[in-house]
């Protein structure tokens, strides 16, 4: 498995996503790939941790109507664990645009505009890291055996 790396990526089912019920074909998407889900909470996110979140998007046209957005709502924030598993998740996402992703993707298969596309996952590893320290304490990251380092890689 050449550059195959063992990740952790930040993965979160939108407020638009939680009201569809959605949030159980997220993780059952995750899960039946092979993935590790390893914290998980629902949370009505502050103001701030958004502000935080989204720092990258600061000044653009759609930062103040993204964190309208987020803030509507709860989310459901994961920490999901395995082999490349931020460019594998981005994929297993879509595109940012849900009219331009694939079908079979979550938001080809949910979305139709890009301010309501259901799911965020971070785009490198960096970014991942950076996303669990943020919404995620270290005592709410589980560590536990999981068939796929057995039966999947
Ligand atoms: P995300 O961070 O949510 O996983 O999405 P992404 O990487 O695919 O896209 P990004 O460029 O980071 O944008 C963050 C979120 O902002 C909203 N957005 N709206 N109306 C617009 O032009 C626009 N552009 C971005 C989307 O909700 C996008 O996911
Ligand atoms: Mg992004």
């Amino acid at each position: 498995m050449a550059n195959a790396k063992n990740e952790r990526t930040f993965i979160m089912v939108k407020p638009d996503g939680v009201q569809r019920g959605v949030v159980g074909d997220v993780l059952h998407r995750f899960e039946r790939r092979g993935y590790k889900l390893v914290a998980l909470k629902m949370i009505q996110a502050p103001k701030v941790l958004l502000e935080s979140h989204y720092a990258e998007h600061k000044g653009k046209k759609f930062y103040e109507p993204l964190l309208t957005y987020i803030g509507s709502g709860p989310v459901v924030a994961m920490v999901w664990e395995g082999l490349n598993i931020v460019s594998v998740g981005r994929k297993m996402l879509g595109a940012t645009d849900p009219a331009k992703s694939e079908p079979g993707t979550i938001r080809g298969d949910y979305g139709i505009v890009t301010g309501r596309n259901i799911v965020h996952g971070s785009d490198s590893e960096t970014s991942a890291q950076r996303e669990i320290d943020l919404w995620f304490r270290p005592d709410e990251i589980n560590q536990w055996p999981h068939t796929a380092e057995k039966w999947i890689y």
